[in-house]
């Protein structure tokens, strides 16, 4: 391995994108910087696991601890919330952070500087692969903090943070797999960084991303069919059914169970994920939270060529109205998410359960 590398650095990447707003002040640079250095951390106790005893549940003497969402925490989950907490307080960018693991906002501590940020993040998405040694990552989304927030210096509250996706300034992930990887956009298209492990920097390693328009490869938790409402019924049906039915192609499926890891796989290669509204639960319109799953990587997708939405609506047009609500989620090949809506929006009848009638056939145009 040559010491020279023709590749950028994250710190180098962020300041030629910088060059970009000479006005600027520097302090969303040293943001994102922060949060990759959490990344970086969070990245160490992954890969050491069980030699850092950092494994199993959080607490598990004491009987455990649940979240606000009345999940088991795991070791990492609370241990990865502390991280990103700890790197991101003190710069001086940030008015207020929100996170999976944290009931309500979390108040810069008053002996640090305020910023005009807020930082809304899942620490450790997919925890519950971690002791099966399966990737997981962390996910952030960076807002504005509202102007009376950054002129009157009161604390945050919840209705801070609803803000629609399309308000987010930068998002990104950090997926912790066989290598570790950062991808992040800022507005002006998606760019993949490869972590160093020699270096401990982040190598601009897949510049521009671009997620393909079609795809032949379907994400979901098929355990779910009975609750899925029919336009998802559908389109799964249609996948299932391959070269002889409606789509006249065969689809394959994956299901890691880390959003994720199957965000990456999407922005690799294309496909479609989808943990939609089902009936399963009432109370819970769909699995993934809206504010630190489903609208960071709906911008990212969206900046990628691709796109995100709830099947009805597009996901980053969503008003938020609680800081861990949930929301039904389809994301990826723009065509296919599109098909989708499609079916949302085309009432179900007995005619398009008939292959007669199905989008490609000889009835229809
Ligand atoms: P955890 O972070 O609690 O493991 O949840 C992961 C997740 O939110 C998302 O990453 C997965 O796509 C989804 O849940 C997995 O859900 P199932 O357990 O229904 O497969």
């Amino acid at each position: 391995m040559t010491l020279r590398s023709n590749r950028s650095t994250l710190t180098q990447f962020l300041i030629e994108e910088r060059r970009r707003f000479p006005s600027a002040s520097g302090d969303f640079n040293s943001l994102i910087l922060d949060v990759s250095l959490a990344c970086k951390g969070i990245a160490k106790a992954v890969a050491y696991g069980e030699l850092a005893g950092v494994m199993g549940n959080h607490a598990a003497d004491a009987g455990g601890s649940v979240n606000v969402q009345g999940e088991t925490q795991k070791k990492l989950d609370v241990l990865s919330n502390d991280v990103f907490m700890q790197r991101t307080e003190w710069s001086g960018s940030l008015a207020g952070m929100a996170s999976e693991e944290m009931d309500a906002p979390y108040q810069i501590p008053k002996h640090y500087p305020r910023g005009n940020y807020l930082i809304v993040f899942d620490p450790l998405d997919g925890s519950s692969n971690i002791d099966v040694n399966v990737s997981v990552g962390s996910i952030f989304s960076i807002l504005r903090a509202p102007q009376d927030v950054i002129d009157s210096g009161r604390d945050v509250v919840d209705a801070d943070f609803f803000q629609p996706g399309v308000k987010q300034v930068a998002a990104g992930y950090a997926l912790y797999g066989p290598t570790t990887m950062l991808v992040l956009t800022v507005g002006d298209g998606v760019n993949g960084f490869t972590l160093d492990p020699n270096l401990g920097e982040f190598m601009l390693t897949h510049p521009k991303l671009r997620i393909p328009e079609d795809t032949q490869e379907f994400a979901i938790n098929a355990s779910n069919a009975r609750f899925w409402e029919a336009p998802v019924k559908r389109y799964v049906d249609e996948c299932l059914a391959g070269k002889t039915g409606p789509r006249g192609k065969d689809f394959n499926m994956r299901w890691i169970a880390s959003m994720v890891a199957e965000a990456h796989r999407i922005l690799m290669r294309g496909g479609v994920f989808m943990y939609p509204r089902d009936t399963k639960d009432l109370s819970k319109p769909g699995r993934l939270r809206l504010l630190y799953e489903a609208n960071p990587v709906g911008m990212i997708m969206e900046q990628a060529g691709g796109r995100a939405s709830t099947g009805e609506v597009p996901m980053l047009q969503v008003m938020p109205t609680s800081l861990h609500q949930r929301i039904g989620c389809v994301f990826g090949s723009k065509n296919e998410v599109e098909r989708i809506e499609r079916y949302h929006r085309q009432p179900v009848t007995s005619e398009l359960t008939n292959p007669l009638f199905a989008e490609r056939s000889l009835f229809r145009d």
